[in-house]
């Protein structure tokens, strides 16, 4: 999989699928969650997380992306901070393997994914970016080809950009 940093909004982008930063009752909320809501048609995507109902932290569940450029969204429940010694890095490494997963049974050859749990939830964006890196690096899909980090900030950006340059 080829890995690459992008600054801006992920409901945009032209991927086949998105990640969501979702909560475990997949009921909406603030943050990338509330933008991706709005960008898919608010309606739509309630009704269907609705219909799934729940999401463990760790695991990721598709939708369709509706309005969105993107054909699915893929809603995976990340870590709430307390500190680091709560098990968060392996269930933030889990987000990234099943939302893979997850578009490898649907086909998707892009898939994009925001900084999952550090806005609300309060990962640290270095730690985080090393396990979002660390993780995709070690997956060897033969379906997904594409992977976009999309940082929404200059800071979380440029980690990305060093991550990256570094392990390359
Ligand atoms: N595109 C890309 N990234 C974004 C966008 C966007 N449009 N908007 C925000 N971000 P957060 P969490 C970045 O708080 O920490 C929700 O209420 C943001 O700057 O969205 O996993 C859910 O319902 C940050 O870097 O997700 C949950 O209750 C990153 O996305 C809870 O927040 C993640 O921030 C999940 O918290």
């Amino acid at each position: 999989m080829k890995i690459e940093a992008v600054n801006g909004d992920i409901t945009g982008l032209q991927v086949d699928a998105i990640v969501n930063a979702a909560n475990q009752a997949l009921v909406g909320g603030g943050g990338v969650d509330g933008a991706i809501h709005r960008a898919a048609g608010a309606a739509e995507l309630h009704q269907a997380c609705a219909a799934i109902g729940y999401c463990h932290p760790g695991d990721a569940v598709a939708t369709p992306g509706f309005r969105l450029p993107a054909k699915w969204i893929m809603h995976t429940v990340g870590p709430v901070w307390r500190g680091g010694d709560h098990n968060e890095a392996a269930i933030l490494e889990s987000c990234y393997r099943r939302s893979i997963a997850a578009a490898e049974e649907l086909q998707a050859k892009s898939v994009a994914f925001p900084a999952i749990s550090t806005g609300v939830y309060g990962y640290p964006p270095d730690q985080a970016a090393r396990i979002a890196v660390d993780t995709l690096r070690s997956i060897d899909s033969s379906v997904v080809e594409r992977c976009l980090l999309v940082a929404f900030d200059e800071t979380t950006f440029r980690i990305y950009i060093s991550l990256l340059d570094l392990l390359s």
